[in-house]
């Protein structure tokens, strides 16, 4: 039986506000792991599951937004870690709705173990799905679930 050629998906990964200070600050909250070593393992599963990525932090709102309108002809997925904007950008979430690409969202920590201002999330419903609580591996897990979730569509398509 020969092996079905994978269509080249390409993948925009996006990291909100202070996720660049990962493993500089906090690590009883968010870990030892820098946002470089997140971004090389991202790199790493890509490369096993047959896809390309592109990676973007940002600590400003409108430039996620315009990565997101960008993202348009460019990218068949995006992964998404907004940081404290998961829980007060509609700017986001707008964005994310109107370029109808699938969006995982993912979180390091566990949000609804901690402060409940922490437990609504704005991306949430235009959100294929959310993997929250893993450290770095919510990344890895988000990946593997947009690639599959992409690949289930092209399927049926
Ligand atoms: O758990 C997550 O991934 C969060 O998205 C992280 C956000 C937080 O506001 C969300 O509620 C949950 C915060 C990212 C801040 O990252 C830092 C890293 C090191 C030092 C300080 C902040």
């Amino acid at each position: 039986m020969s092996d079905t050629p994978r269509s080249s998906l390409n993948i925009l990964v996006l990291h909100g506000p202070n996720l660049n200070l990962l493993g500089l600050r906090e690590p009883n909250i968010y870990g030892a792991v820098t946002l470089d070593e997140i971004n090389h393992l991202l790199e790493k599963e890509g490369q096993e599951l047959g896809c390309a990525l592109v990676a973007l932090q940002s600590n400003h709102e409108g430039v996620l937004v315009d990565a997101i309108h960008g993202a348009r002809g460019q990218h068949q997925g995006i992964l998404i870690n907004a940081g404290a904007y998961t829980h007060t950008s509609i700017a986001l979430r707008d964005a994310l709705a109107a370029v109808a690409l699938p969006v995982v969202e993912v979180h390091l920590s566990n949000i609804y173990q901690r402060e409940a201002f922490r437990h609504h999330s704005f991306i949430a419903p235009v959100a294929v799905g959310q993997i929250s609580g893993f450290g770095a591996e919510s990344y890895r897990l988000g990946l593997q679930a947009l690639v599959y979730t992409l690949r289930k569509l092209a399927s049926t398509n």
